[in-house]
């Protein structure tokens, strides 16, 4: 199946070349940057631009159950994030609940299924509730599987990982001998998931800040100068094209 789909760019002039619906990436990855840039530029508050990015999930959540995206990977809070000022953090978690509220019912019509990694253990109460019920909801969906990083750190991850698997050596569960990259993956937040295929981080930053650094060991990254709030399925288009040209060039040698 080679579907062509009319394709614009964010500045809206046609491009010549098309997404297909073949090699699309299976797992697409973001850095969902420049929130507070984006409403420090407007003269708001910081809240402001994660609210207004809050949105821009949805609409890229539409884009990829309509290009058949499988898994689609968001970092929408780090381990560092509890540095920022409390006010801030308050605010951040209560994102979810607010998300769910709107959004939810579409996930149940869009047959997408809800998941978290990262320490879930210790997010509020309120916070884990609103998550809790939506994966409980959607756990039969089989549609994209939308994938929330939340408290999530690459490093904090490994050292967790590594952690269990010497206590499964002691134990005697794991054999070190027959501990390769299969096996240590699975003791990764990750374990049930194939690699990204595509990383993408909006806001002009092209660094990785101790996001997946395991699984993204052989991704293709793709950076836009774009703020997250100013993100659109034109942008999420056009990642998606680059990749698939990307894919041909290197199929071809
Ligand atoms: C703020 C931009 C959706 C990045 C997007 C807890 C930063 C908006 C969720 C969400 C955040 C999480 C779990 C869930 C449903 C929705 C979210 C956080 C931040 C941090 F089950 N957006 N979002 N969570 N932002």
């Amino acid at each position: 199946m080679s579907m062509r789909l009319p394709f614009f760019n964010n500045k809206h002039q046609t491009i010549k070349e098309d997404v297909k619906l073949d090699n699309i990436p299976e797992h697409v990855a973001i850095i969902m940057d420049g929130n507070g840039r984006w409403a420090s530029k407007k003269g708001l508050p910081r809240i402001a631009g994660h609210k207004e990015g809050m949105d821009v999930v949805q609409k890229i959540v539409r884009a990829a159950v309509k290009y058949k995206v499988k898994i689609l990977t968001l970092y929408a809070f780090s381990t560092e994030n509890w540095k920022r000022p409390k006010t801030e953090v308050d605010f951040l978690m209560r994102l979810p609940k607010d998300f769910l509220h709107i959004y939810l019912p579409e996930m149940m019509e869009n047959n997408v299924k809800i998941e978290t990694i990262g320490e879930f253990a210790s997010l509020p109460n309120h916070t884990k509730k609103a998550i809790e019920h939506a994966k409980e909801k959607t756990k039969h969906n089989d549609g994209l599987l939308l994938n929330f990083a939340i408290n999530y750190g690459s490093r904090y991850e490994i050292i967790r990982a590594m952690k269990q698997v010497i206590s499964d050596i002691d134990n005697g569960k794991l054999n070190e001998d027959s501990l390769d990259e299969q096996t240590f993956s699975d003791y990764l937040y990750t374990k049930e998931l194939q690699d990204p295929d595509l990383l993408i981080r909006t806001s002009g930053e092209q660094r990785l800040s101790n996001f997946l650094l395991w699984q993204l060991a052989y991704s293709e990254f793709w950076f836009t100068d774009t703020l997250w709030p100013d993100f659109n399925e034109e942008i999420f288009k056009q990642a998606l094209c680059d990749y698939q040209n990307r894919k041909r060039r290197y199929g071809g040698i």
